[in-house]
């Protein structure tokens, strides 16, 4: 097979002194932190749209990317290197998953079976470089949002051939994911939203939004695909408004509609600073609701209001997610998809070992932060005492519902002055820091 990154060989882990850039300084996959080795923990995928696909045209301007493959003019023979190339930067990255759209691995037919036969073609490929390569699917998608046919959206379509189009890609793309073994299937909705109510019957699209979700579950019963059901929230872009804002929406439309045991969230950093949350709010809040499923690691630009899709490299953002997952007892059979691309200006296809060992060292370096801290227990302390009124004395009759307005009225007009403590969120600010630039061991 041909090699495609003649220029860079395996990257090891060299330690966080180390000055060669084509190493990790933080990522060291058998280390054991806890009760699992940083891999375990971790679960790094990379996302074949950013890495394989992506261009770097914006609005303003065409592709800028260097990449081996681009002498490849027949679409087929494309796609057969791209997946090529995608195995050996996952084997020299040391990266054991990947996730893919549909349309990113195979190119779209005239007709949907010649899409399908190419896509069974790609996917015999992926088959076997996954086993000769001892790779894994992290998760698999359908893309129903590129082609103009999706204009109105895919499920929330008012065109019911579009949503019947729909189905059958969705169909087929769950048989693929089964067919590679994939762990997980991700739902992120496309172009399901509105741009303005006075063409859009809302109430209408979300219904239908939800027969498609559970056509889902049901073939998916059908067929014995035992992945785990994902969506992944995003508040904005393409639509103006898209229906999956945030995990909380999701949350409330999948209890409306009595599909909340089969799903789980895919929450992305990026998505969660659109919807003005941060990463660690959406993590926390799909945690607590027991629906945290797997995330999109990135980072958008506080400065930008797109999505930017950057590697990340905010450490302060990598603990504190860390900390949820730790928390969460890990994320799998989910992982830590890279959903990452990398800066219009970093075309040279060295640019790409680079982000990812930015990004992997990022979490590696929070999850061993997040450890730290998580043992110590310096926030769960905090955290502990600063509720403790609840664990006793009326407290205490307030959780296990002993007491009404009438008791809670005579205790209140009993209890004065009412004194309460500080939050002290500088401090516990100043103790991530120490954690981050390991003062306190
Ligand atoms: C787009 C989304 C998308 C999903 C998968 O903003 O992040 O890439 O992760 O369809
Ligand atoms: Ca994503
Ligand atoms: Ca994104």
């Amino acid at each position: 097979m041909r090699e495609y990154f003649e220029n860079v060989s395996k990257i090891n882990y060299e330690g966080a002194n180390s000055k060669n850039p084509y190493s990790f300084k933080y990522y060291n996959p058998d280390e054991i932190i806890g009760d699992k080795a940083m891999k375990e923990h971790l679960r790094f995928a990379l996302s074949y749209w950013h890495t394989l696909t992506a261009t770097g045209a914006d609005p303003f301007g065409v592709g800028t990317m260097i990449r081996p493959w681009d002498s490849e003019t027949n679409e087929m023979d494309l796609a057969k290197a791209r997946m090529e190339a995608a195995f050996e930067l996952m084997d020299k990255l040391n990266i054991e998953y990947f996730c893919f759209h549909d349309r990113d691995i195979a190119p779209e037919g005239k007709t949907l079976q010649e899409t399908n036969k190419n896509l069974d073609e790609i996917v015999a490929l992926c088959k076997s470089l996954m086993k000769k390569y001892n790779k894994k699917l992290l998760w698999g998608t359908a893309n129903c949002f590129t082609n103009p046919r999706y204009v109105h959206g895919a499920g929330t379509s008012c065109n019911a051939d579009v949503f019947a189009y729909a189905a059958a890609q969705i169909k087929k793309a769950i048989e693929i994911t089964k067919e590679l073994d994939g762990e997980n299937y991700v739902f992120w909705g496309g172009r399901e939203g509105y741009e303005t109510l006075l063409n859009t019957d809302m109430g209408l699209e979300l219904d239908n939004f939800a027969r498609l979700l559970q056509m889902a579950v049901d073939y998916a019963k059908e067929i014995g695909f035992t992945g785990q059901f994902l969506i992944e929230p995003k508040p904005k872009e393409p639509t103006k408004h898209q229906y999956d804002f945030d995990a909380a929406t999701v949350l409330g439309f999948l209890k409306n509609y009595n599909l909340d045991k089969y799903f789980k969230v895919n929450i992305e950093a990026n998505h969660a600073t659109l919807a003005q949350h941060t990463f660690q709010h959406e993590l926390h809040f799909a945690r607590i609701n027991k629906f945290l499923g797997s995330i999109d690691a990135n980072q958008g630009d506080p400065l930008l209001g797109w999505d930017t899709d950057q590697f990340p490299t905010n450490i302060y953002d990598a603990t504190l997610a860390m900390y949820e997952i730790l928390k969460n007892g890990g994320l799998a059979p989910g992982g830590v998809n890279f959903d990452s691309k990398v800066r219009r200006a970093s075309f040279e296809k060295e640019d790409l070992f680079l982000a990812y060992i930015a990004g992997m060292d990022t979490f590696a370096k929070g999850l061993r932060v997040a450890y730290k801290l998580l043992e110590n227990g310096d926030l769960e302390d905090f955290i502990k005492e600063k509720y403790s009124s609840f664990t006793e004395g009326i407290g205490k009759e307030i959780v296990e519902g002993k007491v009404g307005f009438k008791e809670l009225e005579a205790y209140a007009l009993n209890n004065n002055p009412i004194i309460n403590k500080s939050g002290r969120q500088e401090l516990l600010e100043s103790i991530v820091n120490q954690y981050i630039f390991e003062d306190h061991k």
